[in-house]
Parts: C-alpha cells; sequence; structure tokens
C-alpha cells in the first residue's frame, strides 16, 4: 500500500476504454407500453409501494424508452468509447418465450443501437438486470431448472437479432444479488425466503450464463467475433481486526460472496469452491438436511461452465470488514451459511447509500486477489459509482471517482488484464428500492419535468476530461457547468 503516497502521474493507455452504464428498468419506464409484459419488478413495486423509499418506482423512471436520443446525445457530450445497458427480457419476450416476440419492444433497441453506431459509440449489452419476466417467475422463476433453457432461447432471439451490431456482452448482472437477496434476504424482487433457493437459483443462473456463453461460442464468435462475459458483485472485504477469528471469518466471506461465483468460471478445477461445499454440507446436517443444501455439478456441467467467459465484469462499489457474528445462525439461508457481520470503516467517507462508503484502496486489493486466485483475468470494471443527493455539484462523487481511478492505474501498473471502466450511472434513475432518493448520476434527471430533464453535473465534466487527457487530475475544474460547450 506504500504506492499510494507516491506521487508519479499515471496514464491510461490509449486503447483503455471508458464508459458509462444503465440498467432496462431503472431507465426505460414505458413499463407497460407497445406490447411490454409485466417483469417481476413492475409487479413487486406496485403489489408494494411502501417498500419504495420516496415512492418512485420504474413506471416512468427516465423514461428512455422516449428520449434515448438525448441519451445518446449525453454519451456524445461525455465523449465514452461505449455504453452499457440492458435488454428487457419482457419488453421483447412478453411470455418470458420465443412464441410471443414484441415488434415494437425490439424497434426501441433497434432504434437506440443504430443510434450508438451513428456516433460510434460502442454497445455492451446486458442481456439479464434483474427484470424477469413475471410469467416465468410464474413457473418458479430461477429456482426452477428449466430457467437454464428459457434463458438460452431468450439469448438465442437477441443474438440473433444483434449480432452484426453488438461485439460486448454480458449475459447476466450479478447472480450473486439475484439469488443471495431477493432469493435469501427478501431484499430484491421476486422477495422469496426459504433457505435452499439460494443456492438452486445460483446454480441455474451460472448455468444459464454458461449455456449462453456456449451458444454464442459455436454459433456466432467465428464470423462475429464478439466476447461475452458476466458482471458480478465484487466488493472487497478486510477482516475488521487482525484476530484469528475475524480473519477466518473473512476468508469464509469471501468464499461465499466472490468464489462460490468465480471457482466455477475462472479458477482451474471449476466447481464450487471446497471451503463453501463444506460449510454448506456440514450445517445442512446439522439442521436435519437429507443432502447439503448446496447442490452438487455435475462433470458435464463443471465443464460447461468452466472457461465460459471471455472477461470477467466487476461491478464494485466499496469495501466491508467482516466479523465473526454472535446471531443465532442456525435456521437455514445463505446468510447464516456465511454466519458473519459486517461493518464498514468509520472513517471512510459516506455517500447517500447506507452501504456506501469510499476505500479506494479496496479495488486495488480485489484486483489483486483476483489475479492471484483467478490467473490474471481479463476484466472490464462494469460498474462503479457514487451515490449523492440532488444537485449539480457533486464534488463528493468527483472525488471518489478520481481515488478509484488512482486505485486502478495502480493495480494495471501491478499487472491487472483491465480493458474497461463503467460508470454508474450516466443519469439519475430508479434505485430500486430507493426509489430516487440516492442518486449515482453523472447526468442530473428532474423526474418532476415533463421530459425528465436531464442536466450535467460537475462529474460529468470531469469524466469528460479524464477520457480526453487519459490522466487524473487532482484539482482540475471545469470553469462552468456547461458540458455542451465544453
Ligand atoms: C448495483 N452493495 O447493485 C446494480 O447493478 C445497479 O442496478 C444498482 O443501481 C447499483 O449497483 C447501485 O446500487 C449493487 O451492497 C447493489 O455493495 C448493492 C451493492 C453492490 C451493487
Amino acid at each position: 500500500v506504500e504506492a499510494w503516497s507516491d506521487n508519479r502521474q499515471r496514464k491510461f493507455s490509449n486503447d483503455f476504454k471508458f464508459g458509462v452504464s444503465t440498467s432496462a428498468y431503472q431507465v426505460e419506464g414505458a413499463w407497460n407500453v407497445d406490447g411490454k409484459g409485466e417483469s417481476i419488478w413492475d409487479r413487486y413495486f406496485h403489489d408494494n409501494p411502501k417498500v419504495i423509499t420516496d415512492g418512485r418506482n420504474g413506471d416512468e423512471a427516465c423514461d428512455s424508452y422516449y428520449y434515448y436520443k438525448r441519451d445518446v446525445e449525453m454519451l456524445r457530450e461525455l465523449g465514452v468509447d461505449y455504453y452499457r445497458f440492458s435488454i428487457s427480457w419482457p419488453r421483447v419476450l412478453p411470455s418470458g418465450f420465443p412464441n410471443e416476440q414484441n415488434k415494437l419492444g425490439f424497434q426501441y433497441y433497434d432504434n437506440l443501437i443504430d443510434e450508438l453506431l451513428k456516433y460510434n459509440i460502442t454497445p455492451m449489452v446486458t442481456l439479464y438486470h434483474f427484470d424477469l419476466p413475471q410469467k416465468l417467475q410464474d413457473l418458479g422463476g430461477w429456482v426452477n431448472p428449466l430457467s437454464v433453457d428459457w434463458f438460452e432461447d431468450y439469448a438465442k432471439v437477441v443474438f440473433d437479432k444483434y449480432t452484426s451490431k453488438v461485439k460486448y456482452w454480458i449475459t447476466v448482472n450479478q447472480p450473486n444479488s439475484i439469488c443471495t437477496s431477493a432469493y435469501g434476504e427478501a431484499a430484491m424482487a421476486p422477495v422469496l425466503n426459504k433457505g435452499v433457493s439460494e443456492y438452486e437459483c445460483t446454480k441455474n443462473v451460472l448455468l444459464a450464463h454458461a449455456k449462453a456463453y456456449r451458444l454464442y461460442e459455436k454459433e456466432y464468435k467465428n464470423k462475429y467475433k464478439g466476447s461475452v462475459g458476466i458482471s458480478m458483485s465484487l466488493n472487497w472485504a478486510d477482516p475488521a481486526d487482525n484476530s484469528t477469528e475475524n480473519v477466518e471469518a473473512t476468508e469464509v466471506f469471501r468464499g461465499f460472496n466472490i468464489d462460490l461465483f468465480l471457482n466455477p468460471i475462472w479458477s482451474k478445477t471449476g466447481d464450487f469452491p471446497s471451503t463453501v461445499k463444506k460449510i454448506v454440507a456440514k450445517k445442512s446436517k446439522q439442521q436435519g438436511f437429507s443432502e447439503s443444501r448446496l447442490p452438487v455439478l455435475s462433470p458435464k456441467e463443471i465443464k460447461l461452465l468452466r472457461g465460459s467467459a471471455d472477461f470477467l465484469g466487476i461491478n464494485h462499489y466499496t469495501t466491508v470488514l467482516v466479523k465473526t457474528s454472535d446471531e443465532d445462525v442456525q435456521s437455514p439461508s445463505f446468510v447464516n451459511d456465511v454466519g458473519v457481520e459486517i461493518v464498514l470503516g468509520d472513517k471512510w467517507k459516506q455517500s447517500q447509500s447506507a452501504w456506501l462508503r469510499s476505500a479506494p484502496y479496496g479495488l486495488y486489493k480485489l484486483s489483486i486477489y483476483l489475479n492471484q486466485n483467478y490467473d490474471y483475468p481479463t476484466i472490464f470494471i462494469t460498474e462503479h459509482g457514487w451515490s449523492t443527493k440532488p444537485g449539480l455539484r457533486d464534488r463528493s462523487r468527483v472525488e471518489n471517482m478520481r481515488q478509484y481511478l488512482n486505485a486502478l492505474l495502480l493495480a494495471i501498473e501491478d499487472g491487472t488484464n483491465v480493458k474497461g471502466y463503467t460508470v454508474w450511472s450516466l443519469m439519475d434513475n430508479v434505485e430500486w428500492q430507493a426509489g430516487t432518493s440516492e442518486r449515482f448520476g453523472l447526468y442530473e434527471v428532474d423526474f418532476e419535468s415533463k421530459d425528465k430533464k436531464r442536466t450535467a453535473r460537475m462529474s460529468a465534466l470531469v469524466y469528460k476530461r479524464i477520457i480526453d487527457t487519459r490522466i487524473v487530475e487532482e484539482d482540475w475544474e471545469p470553469k462552468h457547468l456547461n458540458i455542451a460547450t465544453l
């Protein structure tokens, strides 16, 4: 960590790519327009409006369904190389299956992709960012092993349609959030709480990813030369102090939150990590289950998964500090299997989101961990961001971005193979249960205005400057906030 204090000016190479990200539910709006099907988030928020901090759901969001040209104009203002957005599965396949293909839904993505290509902005398309067709949830969603085939069918329809125009694909955003927040902590749609479902979901989502990857590899890759990856939520975790029990607790935490998802794809042996297998098997037995709640991967499945990604997408926001927990961790659940308590550093700067504090060294340490354990994987940072209150002078976001980019430059210098960095988010959007009470945008959105007016924040101008110069200047400040004229 000595390197932190040296003042050398580091530079991003010319082939390093910069982008920004959004997701369909969070920005598109038009939730029931032109034949779009209902998603699990539509259902969850319509049935439970009170779970949203400020009550604002994704029915309208940023209305990007209507204002995508303005979105692309903002991308041009920023000068980004690529735009990471997601396709809404229920917008294009309202039943979840390819039997019903929604022309007008596809038209929206045709328009968006063509507008991007017109201005030389590379589309990076996420196939699944949390918004499952409700009709598939009615069949059990990701806990049903058939979901693997449903996803492959959906991927095939989208690959067929956009393979010549889209070269960067992300199958799934954050399998760990999909499976542990929704099926374990009841913190995300569809809100289930079962104890077994987290792992069934994990297995199915990972296999769904792998099948889509193999499909692309077999049918499209030679001709179209695209890359297919998957985005993982990867925060760093350190022990709260160096007591033996907290150091061990941290290893367990990393096992469940990092290795459970990475080991099947990036390790030499494949499969779920043996430490996690042991813990879940032991607790399952104590709890009276006849076999481990963590399902077994067959040799065929292990092979399918191993190496099934051209790049690792990392969504990195913060670092957590791990302690042993004295709570009763007997009842079966993912969280209880991990069985630790997490806190945030008390000296770290706090954002507008309770879970998010700034600890840039964590990105550096995470990258070293991945290099050591997974042999220098090819990485895209597919999300990194910071939340604030509304307001254009977002100095805390500027500071956070600069510090994390400096950490990334150090990681690169120490051998990390990162191809690109993506800010979450292009603009303020519907931050799931937080509604619009936590703002992540480089552009502010006025949700009260008729056209959901977007205005560049100071951070947008600073990001533009970084992209232009390839360096992170400590005290550069825009003279005015009009990005269009910069
Ligand atoms: C990401 N954490 O999720 C999601 O991919 C985005 O859709 C979301 O808007 C963004 O982060 C901001 O929240 C995360 O607790 C949610 O560390 C929580 C965490 C990380 C990522």
